[in-house]
């Protein structure tokens, strides 16, 4: 649990062909900026050196401008012909990556998942089923899946370094791109554009499951909330029912119907919670309600003030929800 929390986000470790695609043609263009810096200081150096051993001679005295015809040489076919086919060779790569990297056709009966940002958290929608959560995408591995993003206030960019290039959330207007994993595993991603003070704590996993267990849990997630379970469960379905917490959540089952935080009806399912912030664990969970300002300072939602029975009951109904 904690390791996804630390998991490692590396362009040049990916696990899928858009991204092996994106990490070769990011060595390619440094090899070349490689052996052109290398070229570039070689001449440097060779002319120095030249000019240096031969000292100042008649002929020089004679012809102001030696060897200017091969300077000519130099900088057209260095400063143009050569710069130029580097940057359409760079261009033709680079658009025949971008190829690569496009969501499957809308036509296609691929996989869609919506996935919309908000400050400072992923909203992640199943269409065609009733499932929706937060901050963490489960994908079946080794399937082309059609992810639409969008935004509910302010751009944001999504990116899983591993499995694909950034998709910008733009207002009024939604994107797409191919979200593919080759090896079952869990993906850390990241809002990739400034979008405020939260910014830093807005991740997200990909989790790539074989197709059958991808099934099962979606299955899950798309069912309404578990009923409480006992006294203490019961209350805390009361206490979130009955205070603030309703009006900002929805909780599928339930009368609680809002919208400005993420779909809590499978919360315990989650690993995590507030966007990759912290574990989602009892103690993490407790404080989380109580003082998520000083967790994630800033956050929409604010510090709720519960006697320490209604909280444990709260964290008890919560924990229940799988
Ligand atoms: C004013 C709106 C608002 C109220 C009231 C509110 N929340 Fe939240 N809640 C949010 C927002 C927004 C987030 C997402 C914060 C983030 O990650 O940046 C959130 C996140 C959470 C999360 C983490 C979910 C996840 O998957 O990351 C839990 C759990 C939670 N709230 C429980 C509660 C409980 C319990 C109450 C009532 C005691 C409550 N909230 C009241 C807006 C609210
Ligand atoms: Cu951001």
């Amino acid at each position: 649990m904690l390791s996804e929390l630390a998991a490692p986000q590396n362009v040049l470790h990916p696990h899928s062909h858009a991204a092996a695609d994106i990490a070769n043609l990011f060595w390619w263009m440094m090899g070349g900026a490689f052996i052109g810096l290398a070229l570039v200081s070689g001449l440097l150096i060779w002319a120095w050196v030249r000019r240096n051993r031969r000292g100042f001679t008649a002929a020089d005295a004679e012809d102001p401008h030696p060897g200017e015809k091969a300077g000519w040489f130099v900088v057209v076919g260095g400063g143009v012909v050569l710069a130029l086919a580097t940057v359409t060779t760079v261009f033709i790569v680079s658009a025949k990556v971008m190829g690569v990297t496009e969501a499957p056709a809308a036509t296609s009966t691929a996989v869609t998942i919506d996935v919309i940002g908000h400050q400072w958290w992923w909203e992640v929608r199943y269409p065609g089923t009733t499932a929706v959560t937060a901050n963490e995408i489960h994908i079946p591995v080794r399937t082309r899946v059609n992810l639409v993003v969008s935004t509910d206030d302010v751009i944001h960019s999504f990116w899983v370094p591993e499995l694909n290039r950034k998709i910008d959330t733009i207002n009024g207007q939604t994107n797409r791109v191919l979200l593919y994993a080759n090896r079952v595993g869990v993906y850390r991603g990241t809002c990739a554009e400034y979008c405020g003070l939260q910014h830093a704590h807005m991740a997200m996993l990909v989790l790539a499951q074989p197709l059958a267990a991808y099934r099962a849990w979606l299955r899950g997630q798309a069912r309404p909330a578990a009923a409480p379970a006992g006294t203490l469960q019961r209350t805390g379905e009361r206490v979130f029912l009955a205070g603030a917490c309703s009006s900002c959540h929805t909780i599928r089952g339930t009368s609680a119907h809002g919208f400005t935080g993420p779909d809590l009806t499978h919360v315990a399912s989650r690993q995590t919670l507030a966007a990759v912030t912290i574990p989602n664990r009892r103690a993490d969970l407790g404080d989380w309600i109580v003082d998520s300002q000083h967790v994630k300072p800033g956050n929409e939602m604010p510090d709720i003030q519960l006697s320490g029975r209604q909280l444990q009951a709260v964290v008890a109904y919560l924990e229940h929800l799988r």
